[in-house]
């Protein structure tokens, strides 16, 4: 029996089978737990439903968070099919290409609003619409990066958003515990996805993990889907509202 047998998780964010969430749905699913996916648009959908029929999802529902009326059909949806459901992974984030290249200095109003309102007021959004319908002592858990923290050339307006989702977090994480509900972000280390391929000099951080980081190697997919074990089962009881660092070591760093 494994530690998430009996539980039903929700997982946004798989484009492809090199996502992050992807490999979390892996690990939950070793772990015992039921699956749904969701997809943004038709063309991620031919991607996604191969991968769901592959890890044998409940099913699979679009959202696209920037859409204000997906939030409620996602509810209508996930209630029909489940009724009541434990674990929620929020692993996408989203920002024009150009914001991540040009000095943050040039950030446009619309670049700046568009990066927070995909990558962080999407977790308040997903949480207050989906709150209702989980059971007490579930779990979230959101993807982050620690240029939230530090500058981390070109990450810029990403950077901003990401620190948005990382209080958002916590204060997801006062609201929802009153019934046992944690609310986490993991921070992980450079992984070549598609998003980070959207990154200018994405490779050059790659290569820095490797040779600087403590544990001079890059993250997998793999650790960081460990972590999200950790945070989804009763192992993590009382831990809400924390960043868990999943990056090899490099943010304990001063100075390289
Ligand atoms: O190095 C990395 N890859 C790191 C990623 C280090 C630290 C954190 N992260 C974070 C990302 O910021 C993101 O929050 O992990 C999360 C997952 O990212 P990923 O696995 O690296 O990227 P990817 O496989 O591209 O999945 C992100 C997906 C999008 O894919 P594309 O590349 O097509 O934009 O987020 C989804 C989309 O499927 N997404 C949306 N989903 C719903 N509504 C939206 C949207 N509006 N926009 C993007």
């Amino acid at each position: 029996m494994g530690l998430l047998t009996g539980k039903k998780a929700l997982i946004l964010g798989v484009a492809n089978d090199r996502s992050i969430a992807w490999g979390i749905a892996k690990a939950l699913k070793a772990q015992g737990a039921s699956l749904a996916l969701t997809y943004m648009n038709d063309a991620i959908h031919k991607r996604v439903e191969p991968l769901a029929q592959e890890i044998g999802a409940d099913f699979i529902a679009q959202m696209d968070v920037s859409q204000d009326e997906h939030y409620a059909a996602l509810r209508k949806t996930v209630e029909e099919k489940w009724g009541k459901f434990d674990i929620l992974i929020h692993s996408l984030a989203f920002a024009d290409k150009d914001d991540l290249s040009k000095p943050f200095l040039q950030t446009s109003r619309k670049g700046f609003l568009m990066a927070c309102d995909i990558s962080a007021y999407s977790l308040v959004g997903l949480c207050q619409t989906l709150e209702p319908i989980m059971n007490d002592h579930g779990s979230v858990v959101a993807m982050t990066y620690y240029g939230s923290q530090k500058v981390v050339k070109n990450y810029n307006v990403m950077g901003v958003a990401k620190a948005a989702l990382e209080a958002s977090t916590r204060y997801l994480a006062y609201d929802m515990g009153p019934r046992g509900i944690k609310v986490n972000c993991i921070s992980a280390g450079p992984i070549k996805t598609l998003a980070a391929s959207g990154i200018s000099g994405f490779r050059g951080l790659l290569n820095q993990v490797e040779e600087i980081a403590p544990m001079k190697t890059g993250v997998s997919q793999d650790d960081v889907a460990g972590a999200a074990v950790y945070l989804t089962t009763s192992l993590s009881g009382g831990v809400t509202g924390q960043i868990l660092y999943v990056d090899a070591g490099l943010s304990i760093l001063g100075g390289f």
